[in-house]
């Protein structure tokens, strides 16, 4: 595909000419991507692309991809003063143009910049590019001047009511639309749509034949993709695939508390406790009352969780990818007895703990490699119950509430430190924030309920009322360090 032209301008650097990374760098996960990827969203105003944009960003960071959003719209809202009304957008506003085209451009280098500087390994350009010229000026400096690969994800929806309901759930709230009402709100986004209408251009398997692209027609009634190059790109295909934004609701709960838990042993396959017992009712109990159509109910293989289960009835589905981590040769101890056995694995866990492996066992890295299969298959269904463990639900819920893994990024924390920072769209910035996922509260007797709302998810923790002990270790000051509330060797823990 390459080559073809005698006449080019720039060398396009080649697999000898770009710098790829010999070796996972520390504490870098997958290694998938051995080229930066510009995922580069088109189509009209309300298609979706910012959702698809954010989501996408979230799975990517989830699987280890290290991915970040770069919306043109908040560009736009940076360089001008208060938004007004469409006129704005009409393509014979020739000083608006301007300001577009030059906010496009630094969204472009900050892409670019990013990418570069050797962390990011996909960037998503969320912006309508919906133009061929536009789509030529990308191209002409990712893939001709970088030597990145592209990848144009185009949006095309002729359902009003989507495209309604799109502007009703996230432009009311628009920092561009502060002190308007609803019914305003809908008829100048209307209006935006039309200017942006007049020049639209939907992709074109013949005009713009050398383009590596996917069209995703109605959220997925229809995909087309067309000529995709390679392993990231078909990731992203198969993922968009399969996302659907019909409202439903997805329950987490750990099982009832266990025997081992009572003893405050990890790991093992041991049954419930009385209060365990106790809380399988009160499960049941409360799914009734929520009277959830078409639920369906997933525990993992082990007894604990099929125990919580029983008495919910519903469809239910056994998943061993649900099964908890495996400790390995620390299978049913205490932290205390693994302090005491091996204080070396006891404090690496504690300083990595994301990526720390239990000899024999797993680490939470291979847990979400594992999930990767239920993740996916969580987003085609509707409302589902999830009857799981405690390493486990961390790694789900990070993914439902973009969370960040145990990975500190060096070359992210020095560019921090000198100051360079670009839009951001993530809050976990912070080197602090860089490990929230091995640590998250998931604790016994809880049911965590998640909502899909606009870009995100609405997450509510309902506790019910039955005791139970409480097996959360907080990240220690000093790794290895063993707090006295876990040295009670054989005696139960009550909370
Ligand atoms: C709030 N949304 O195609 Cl694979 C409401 N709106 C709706 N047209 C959306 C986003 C936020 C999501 C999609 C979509 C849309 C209008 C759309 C969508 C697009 C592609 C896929 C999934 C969803
Ligand atoms: O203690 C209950 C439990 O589910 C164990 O089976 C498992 O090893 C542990 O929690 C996981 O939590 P952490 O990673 O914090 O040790």
């Amino acid at each position: 595909m390459s080559g073809n032209k005698i006449d080019m301008q720039y060398t396009p650097p080649t697999s000898d000419t770009i710098q790829t990374k010999p070796f996972p760098i520390r504490g870098e996960r997958a290694n998938f991507v051995n080229k930066p990827h510009v995922i580069a969203m088109v189509g009209l105003p309300a298609r979706g692309k910012t959702y698809i944009s954010k989501k996408l960003c979230r799975y990517l960071n989830w699987i280890g991809i290290n991915t970040k959003v770069f919306n043109l719209g908040e560009y736009r809202r940076h360089a001008t003063t208060a938004y007004q009304c469409h006129d704005f957008f009409r393509p014979d506003n020739i000083k608006a143009m301007a300001i577009r085209t030059q906010c496009a451009q630094d969204a472009l280098n900050d892409v670019c910049q990013w990418l570069e500087s050797g962390d990011g390994e996909v960037a998503v350009f969320d912006a309508t590019n919906s133009t061929v010229e536009r789509r030529e000026l990308i191209r002409e400096f990712v893939v001709q001047k970088m030597g990145f690969k592209l990848f144009f994800v185009e949006s095309v929806c002729n359902d009003p009511e989507i495209v309604e309901q799109n502007i009703m759930e996230v432009k009311v709230s628009s920092p561009d639309y502060a002190n308007m009402n609803k019914e305003e709100v809908l008829a100048d986004f209307m209006q935006r749509i039309e200017h942006y209408q007049e020049k639209y251009q939907p992709l074109d398997e013949i005009h713009e034949s050398d383009l590596s692209f996917m069209k995703i027609y109605n959220t997925g009634e229809k995909v087309l993709v067309h000529k995709h190059e390679g392993h990231i790109q078909s990731r992203i295909v198969y993922y968009l695939m399969n996302i659907h934004i019909v409202p439903r609701t997805i329950y987490l709960t750990r099982h009832g508390e266990s025997v081992m838990n009572l003893d405050s042993r990890i790991g093992g396959d041991s049954d419930l406790s009385d209060r365990g017992r106790l809380y399988a009712k009160a499960l049941s109990d409360y799914i009734v009352e929520q009277d959830i159509q078409g639920l369906r109910v997933w525990t993992s293989w082990l007894k604990r969780t099929i125990q919580t289960a029983t008495d919910v009835k519903a469809p239910q589905e056994r998943w061993k990818a649900l099964n908890e981590i495996d400790a390995g040769i620390c299978e049913e101890m205490t932290y205390e007895e693994i302090e005491e056995k091996y204080p070396g694995d006891f404090a690496a866990r504690d300083q990595n703990k994301f990526s720390y492996r239990y000899p024999r066992g797993e680490s939470y890295e291979d847990l979400v490699a594992r999930l990767e299969p239920v993740i996916m298959e969580l987003e085609r269904q509707g409302n589902v119950l999830v009857v799981s463990h405690q390493a486990v639900l961390r790694c789900l819920l990070a993914y439902f509430l973009d969370k960040s893994a145990g990975f500190t990024d060096p070359i992210a924390e020095e560019n921090r430190e000198n100051g360079k920072h670009f839009y951001e769209n993530r809050s976990d910035l912070g080197i602090e924030k860089k490990d929230e996922l091995p640590y998250l509260q998931v604790p016994l007797h809880t049911i965590i309920k998640l909502t899909p709302v606009a870009y995100g998810c609405k997450v509510e923790n309902i506790r019910l009322p039955i005791e139970a002990v409480d097996t959360h270790r907080p990240k220690p000051k000093i790794p290895g360090y063993l707090e006295e509330r876990f040295k009670r060797k054989g005696k139960n823990l009550h909370t």
